[in-house]
């Protein structure tokens, strides 16, 4: 077992992460994600700050809202209060969450030790090639005694990587190879399993996706399908386009050749297996991004939008990195289907090219799962870069 000059083995290294809850689940959902893979894995000890427990509840329905301190999956999960209690004392690591800026008290305290702790932020995830150049970028603190690193996740050996699980690949193979598996889903969601010669789509994306113009492009497109939503935003436009009142989970709705479905919004890990069971999945922001990945299926990624349409670009830096090694046209016709959905554009024939491409787009995210999987995940290159720094 690897240890610290203090003799400390790596399995007591403290590790805290702290989470600002912007907006919707993604920064929570990738720091529940990665504190638990740690302490699973790394056998380190982490202290999760969260400073909105309502939103972390909705990933992991057994954690209690209005605990101040609990134990969840092995984490110790603290709520994050404007200040801390005097008597918190810093972890060895510290990880800050999508530039969350923990409290100046725990800085002024983390500048106190003899021994700095490691001081970690972890960017946001992105395809662009200037994310090697800032990868483990130190930035030192403008008064304290403290030096910050940049962690940027990625898709190439020069970036931190993407969270995956050791196990991951395997439970999916395991489920996608187990046909009751995924019936035991459907029926854990309130549903029958979906006839077999239905496509069958998930469907989570941002407020002002053009779903309806998505449900009649899947409702035209000449073959069944079955659109899953989980309970969200998009169910307003969706009862629009079915013309109901209202949608709630466990709503069925038959519209042509078109089957729409209602889940309910589940638990983290239960995510997974959603997207294992469908054979198209669009999804959004990062999280879920990357899981659709590693669901081997084919995804269409609604990119968390930014100011000037700086988000198109980084969804062409993605799809160029993505469509290598595809055939010329169900690379172009993924990357337009991508395209049109993120500008809002006509829907019915980017879709029906990429369903003339499905096989090649299947069998393409089967290699591109296996090739993203290959070099170690993103918590084995934090752990050994927060390892290497306390050497
Ligand atoms: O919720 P998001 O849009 O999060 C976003 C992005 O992370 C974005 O990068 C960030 O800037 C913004 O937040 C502030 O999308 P994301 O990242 O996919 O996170 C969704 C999480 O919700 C993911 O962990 C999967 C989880 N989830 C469930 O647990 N159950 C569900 O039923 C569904 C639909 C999602």
């Amino acid at each position: 077992m690897s240890s610290t000059p203090h003799g400390l083995a790596a399995s007591l290294l403290r590790w805290d992460i702290f989470c600002a809850v912007i907006d919707n689940y993604g920064d929570i959902g990738v720091c529940w994600r990665l504190a638990r893979q740690l302490v699973a894995e790394h056998g380190v000890a982490v202290r999760l700050w969260v400073d909105d427990l309502s939103r972390f509840v909705q990933l992991c329905p057994q954690a209690d809202p209005a605990a101040d301190t609990q134990a969840v999956g092995g984490v110790e999960v603290r709520c994050w209060h404007a200040t801390l209690d005097a008597g918190v004392e810093p972890a060895e690591v510290v990880i800050e969450a999508f530039a969350c800026e923990p409290p100046a008290s725990y800085l002024v305290k983390m500048a106190g030790r003899v021994r700095k702790p490691v001081w970690i932020n972890l960017e946001y995830l992105s395809a662009e090639a200037w994310v090697e150049d800032c990868h483990l970028m130190a930035s030192p603190h403008p008064r304290l005694p403290l030096v910050k690193h940049f962690f940027f996740p990625g898709f190439t050996a020069r970036t931190g990587g993407l969270l995956r699980e050791h196990d991951l690949l395997a439970r999916r193979d395991a489920f996608v190879a187990d046909g009751r598996a995924s019936d035991a889903f459907w029926h854990a969601t309130g549903f029958v399993p979906p006839p077999a010669d239905v496509l069958r789509v998930s469907l989570f994306a941002y407020r002002h996706a053009d779903v309806r113009g998505l449900l009649q492009a899947f409702a035209g497109c000449g073959r069944p399908m079955l659109c899953a939503i989980p309970d969200g935003p998009l169910l307003d436009e969706a009862a629009v386009f079915l013309g109901r009142d209202a949608l709630r989970p466990g709503d069925e709705v038959v519209a042509g050749s078109l089957i729409v479905r209602v889940l309910p919004f589940v638990a983290q890990p239960d995510y997974d297996a959603l997207l294992w069971c469908c054979d198209l999945n669009f999804v959004r922001g990062e999280d879920s991004f990357v899981r659709a990945q590693w669901a081997a299926r084919p995804l269409v990624w609604h990119i968390y939008p930014q100011a000037e349409d700086v988000h198109l670009g980084k969804l062409d830096a993605f799809m160029a990195r993505y469509v290598e090694g595809l055939a010329v046209d169900a690379g172009t016709a993924i990357a337009r289907l991508a395209h049109a959905w993120n500008a809002g554009d006509a829907l019915d024939a980017p879709l029906a090219a990429v369903l003339a491409c499905l096989p090649a787009l299947q069998a393409h995210a089967c290699s591109w799962a296996a090739r993203l999987a290959a070099p170690p995940g993103l918590a084995a290159r934090l752990a050994e870069f927060a390892l290497d720094r306390l050497q």
